[in-house]
């Protein structure tokens, strides 16, 4: 399968290796936004192969209003745990220690409202699930700018997994949802 391919000066990805090609969006609304999205990127290279990041976007909040403008940024990176639904689920696990660890706290939170710092999984190779409490690619995904347009700059050529279009083309049918591009992240990637 062909979908997610980047060629970059610096780097290739692609979804053909046995290692799934995991994209992650990152928000935070809440605290010192721009530092923990930089330090939840660093702790995320330690399970995620040749991690790399989209530049930070502040973007105006979407399905809750009444909050401060968030800012987001797409990591992609291979899994080493395999591409099936379990291995998803141990990454899930996995990204919800990183919340947590940056002070994430579910109970204390509304719905969609503010945050120090979530993760969600946007695609894991080209796995589809639909569950209770995991939904790949992410259910909401399409509606999203503030996840597109870093997922898109990451990897431009990136396709649905079952499907015909690539994101750039949805990101590119959606609304302006007041999503600005900010700075590139400085982060030091090893591969
Ligand atoms: N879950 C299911 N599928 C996934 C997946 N693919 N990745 C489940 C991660 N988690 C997934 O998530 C609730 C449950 O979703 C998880 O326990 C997991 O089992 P949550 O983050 O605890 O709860 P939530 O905040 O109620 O829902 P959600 O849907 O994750 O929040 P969102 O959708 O992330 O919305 N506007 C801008 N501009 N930028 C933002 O980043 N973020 C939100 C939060 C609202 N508006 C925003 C932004
Ligand atoms: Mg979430």
């Amino acid at each position: 399968m062909k979908a997610l391919i980047q060629k970059s000066p610096t780097r290739v990805y692609s979804n053909e290796g046995p290692e799934p090609l995991v994209v992650l969006g990152l928000g935070s609304n809440l605290g010192d936004s721009k530092s923990t999205i930089i330090r939840a990127l660093v702790e995320l290279q330690i399970h995620l192969r040749g991690l790399g990041s989209s530049s930070l976007y502040l973007t105006q909040p979407l399905h809750v209003s009444d909050q401060n403008p968030f800012l987001n940024a797409a990591a992609a990176g291979y899994y080493p745990g395999g591409p099936g639904e379990e291995s998803a689920r141990e990454l899930l696990s996995l990204i919800q220690g990183i919340e947590a660890r940056h002070g994430r706290e579910r109970t204390r939170e509304r719905p969609k409202g503010e945050r120090t710092l979530d993760i969600d999984i946007l695609l894991f190779g080209d796995l589809v699930l639909a569950t209770a409490d995991l939904t790949i690619p992410h259910a909401l995904l399409c509606e999203r700018r503030f996840a597109l347009e870093p997922l898109v700059e990451l990897l431009p050529e990136a396709r649905e997994p079952q499907g015909q279009r690539t994101y750039r083309e949805i990101c590119r049918g959606l609304p302006d949802q007041g999503v600005k591009l900010m700075e590139p992240i400085p982060l030091r990637i090893n591969i």
